[in-house]
């Protein structure tokens, strides 16, 4: 079931503009960039260079414009934990996104509930979970980590909260969300389907910063036209995203229940811990988890991203179709990433 094909096209038109949008002067900068990739590559094979610092990665094509704000902090030496919440606000506040803040599909009560959370390097974590009204929920999980000695807080006391600490209470159901989901109430039919990727485009984010401080974040408006208090993975620390500066971190996309069922970034991390490269972390998890549920995965999507903490990024998803925008030495680019089964 398509829920609306033109939102992906839009994020497809927006990430192409904004690669066009690159002056002359950014393309030298970014020419400049891939020499000096070349050089930082060389000093690693030798063993000078330990990490890929600073390095961030994010789901899908939007990612690109969310990277390029994350990294504009990255580059003057800001902490990973501003940028990637710096990052997101940039689809958060975009209406024409209908996945994340404002202009998300609403529930199947025509209410826009939000779901977010943010993890650093030493494990100090805040998530906030089916939030209304506010339109960055990943600045308000942010401030549960730093101003409450609480980890996750929900619903009406997540926006009384949110109040208190200054954020603005607004409609984020904009006149074309509330459209399509008058559509769908004319069958009301609610049915996660192959075409996951137009109905499921959460953003997460990793970034490491110049000191090596390894951070990340994950927001949503979760699955439109869902039950009203539904949660999905994106709020919870260990299913949408984990970090731990001694290993790496990891966030995903794709049908939530599926990621909490395996905790997915978790997984992911403690994959990485025992060894395993970013890369054959987010394998073994997408094959285990395949392995396990059989049936009851066919037609889901799990996508899941990974950094470890050199900034070494890996990407692996169950069903074609997943792409994550990676920045790393000023150079910003869209990678496909590698998937288990065929559509
Ligand atoms: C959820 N995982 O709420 C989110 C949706 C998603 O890309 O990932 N969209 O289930």
């Amino acid at each position: 079931m398509c829920i609306n094909p033109s939102a992906r096209r839009v994020n497809l038109e927006k990430t192409n503009n904004f690669v066009r949008m690159l002056s002359r002067k950014d393309f030298l900068k970014l020419t400049g960039a891939v020499s000096l990739a070349g050089m930082l590559g060389e000093a690693r094979s030798q063993g000078k260079l330990k990490t890929k610092a600073p390095v961030v990665v994010s789901t899908w094509d939007f990612g690109l414009e969310a990277n390029a704000a994350a990294w504009e902090l990255l580059v003057k030496g800001g902490y990973s934990l501003d940028a990637v919440v710096a990052g997101v606000a940039i689809p958060e506040k975009d209406p024409a996104i209908n996945t994340v803040g404002l202009g998300g599909f609403p529930d199947r009560d025509g209410r826009v509930t939000l779901d977010a959370c943010v993890m650093d390097e030493q494990l100090n974590c805040g998530s906030v979970a089916c939030l209304e009204h506010i339109m960055h929920p990943a600045a308000v999980a942010k401030q549960v980590m730093e101003k409450t000695p609480h980890v996750m807080l929900t619903g009406e006391g997540a926006l009384k909260f949110a109040l208190e600490q200054g954020f603005k209470k607004e409609n984020l159901l904009t006149a074309q969300a509330e459209a399509a989901w008058k559509e769908w109430l004319k069958k009301s039919e609610y049915s996660p389907s192959p075409n996951w990727e137009l109905n499921h485009d959460t953003i997460g984010m990793l970034a490491l910063d110049r000191q090596n401080r390894l951070s990340g974040v994950c927001t949503t408006s979760g699955m439109a036209w869902k039950m009203h208090g539904r949660v999905g993975d994106s709020p919870i620390i260990g299913a949408g995203l984990y970090v731990d500066g001694e290993v790496g971190g990891a966030t995903c996309s794709g049908l939530g229940e599926e990621m909490i069922r395996i905790a997915a970034s978790h997984s992911v991390v403690e994959a990485m811990r025992s060894g395993k490269s970013a890369q054959s972390a987010c394998e073994a998890v997408i094959k285990r988890y395949y392995r396990r549920r059989g049936e009851a995965a066919k037609g889901k999507q799990v996508c899941l991203l990974a950094m470890d903490k050199n900034g070494n990024v890996g990407a692996y998803s169950l069903m074609p179709g997943f792409v994550y925008a990676l920045t790393c030495n000023g150079v910003h680019e869209i990678r496909k990433a590698a998937y288990l089964l065929d559509a």
